[in-house]
């Protein structure tokens, strides 16, 4: 049994993840809040919502991640629980703590666990002593350059310079040799710094053309924990996925059955609660290696729904409301078919400006370009491929370029259609040289 029931909850988020999350509260009777920024004042999870509520100016800053703008609405609305979404506050553990403080759970991890998965060395170094596989690196902040050169000089290189406070791609740089480790250490710091307000640097071995792999996890605040399977999300373009699937065609039954159970005990160990992701690199010989955690629901979550039949969004709010897995999960975790998902976004083809559409519909110019996720399943990869091909050949989006015609050419490819493919497969699909 719960041990709360959500009457309202608010939504601090836009665009496609505020609608799901309204979707997955309307299944639940549960009403809804939109917060919206000037420029969304039309968007449609102002629609959907049973209440909405203006926090600020276009700017992000001033609105999405505007914590008092998003704690007076709560307030004045008197919603019960806040669902960050992706992006914007979800990741952000004094957004947590404030919720928690203000009497409103917050739909997510923690904050000591959001703020332990922020520090990715911390991350790293915790996944190891609980027997994670991690790649050869740094036990820790690297504190100088020479102790990069120690460590470089026994990994061997290639290496890369990772921010501790980074993610995603930011805040990297890759040594090929000793010659250039001190002046990239400090480029890397100085990047780190400014960009995240720490200059805390680590080490690791380079892996030159990885997949990327990630498991999907829930944690009840019971102790209990489940991993539904991997996704792959090998196909990304400046660290923007394009189109992921699950499961991944590289990761064995025997693989993932020892990733979960390792996976369960550490989650569990943690002390994580809710929904998120644990992301692997694997090499060129197969092997996968924990590189960080995600604290929030992806953008990719459908993928893993469709294999798995199982609603990741309203297992996060039940989660929240104090029910354990065993009685939001109709049995056990199991995989079935094949799904793939095309992020439809808005873009100029050339110079992947993104585009703006001004009649009916209004893509704002100041968040991302995310237009529509396009998920298809079947019983085989083959056949969830083949009803994505059909599935874009009869999307029409009018008045904008999008990323729909890279998706056919991806989805055409022999190499994608055998499965073999790893981060660089898609320079072969952008202009310029190879
Ligand atoms: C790496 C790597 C190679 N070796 N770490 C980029 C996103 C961030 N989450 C981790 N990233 C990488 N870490 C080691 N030790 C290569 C990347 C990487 C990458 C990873 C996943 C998907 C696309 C990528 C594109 C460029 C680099």
């Amino acid at each position: 049994m719960p041990s709360v029931r959500f009457k309202k909850i608010l939504i601090a988020n836009r665009g496609e993840i505020a609608v799901r999350v309204i979707c997955a509260c309307k299944d639940l009777g549960i009403q809804t809040v939109a917060v919206y920024s000037e420029a969304d004042r039309y968007s449609s999870h102002v629609r959907f919502a049973d209440q909405a509520i203006c926090i600020g100016p276009a700017k992000s800053a001033r609105s999405y991640l505007d914590i008092p703008s998003i704690i007076s609405a709560a307030e004045i609305t008197g919603v019960d629980a806040i669902h960050p979404g992706y992006g914007f506050l979800s990741e952000n553990a004094t957004f947590a703590e404030v919720c928690e403080a203000s009497q409103i759970k917050f739909i997510g991890p923690g904050p000591e666990v959001i703020r332990m998965m922020g520090v990715k060395e911390r991350a790293r170094a915790f996944m190891r002593e609980l027997g994670v596989p991690i790649l050869p690196g740094s036990p820790g902040v690297l504190t100088s350059p020479e102790e990069g050169l120690e460590l470089a000089a026994k990994v061997g290189y290639p290496v890369i310079l990772k921010a501790s406070a980074g993610g995603g791609g930011r805040g990297m740089r890759i040594v090929n040799g000793p010659g250039e480790l001190p002046s990239l250490f400090l480029q890397a710091q100085h990047e780190a710094g400014s960009a995240f307000s720490s200059p805390d640097v680590y080490l690791e071995k380079y892996i030159g053309a990885p997949r990327h792999i990630e498991f999907q996890i829930l944690a009840d605040e019971h102790g209990n924990v489940e991993i539904l399977g991997e996704r792959e999300c090998s196909v990304q373009r400046r660290h923007q996925k394009l189109l992921e699937e699950s499961p991944s065609p590289a990761v064995t039954d025997a693989q993932r059955a020892e990733i979960s159970a390792v996976l369960r005990n550490a989650i569990a160990q943690a002390g994580y609660t809710n929904a998120g992701t644990v992301e692997f690199l694997m090499d060129e010989a197969g092997k996968l290696y924990f590189i960080e955690v995600n604290a929030r629901v992806q953008v990719e979550h459908p993928v893993t729904e469709f294999v798995t039949g199982i609603d990741i969004v309203k297992s996060q709010i039940r989660i929240a409301q104090g029910e354990t897995l065993s009685e939001i999960l109709p049995g056990p975790v199991e995989l079935r078919g094949h799904s793939i998902e095309c992020r439809i976004n808005a873009e100029n083809p050339e110079t992947f400006v993104p585009s703006r559409a001004y009649t009916d519909c209004v893509i704002p110019p100041f968040y991302d370009s995310l237009v529509a996720k396009l998920i298809t399943y079947g019983s085989d990869r083959a056949e969830a491929i083949q009803r994505m091909q059909r599935a874009l050949s009869m999307f029409i989006v009018e008045g904008i370029h999008t990323s729909i015609p890279m998706q056919q050419r991806i989805l055409a490819d022999p190499d994608f259609q055998a499965g073999n493919f790893d981060t660089n497969f898609i320079k072969r699909f952008l202009p310029g040289p190879k």
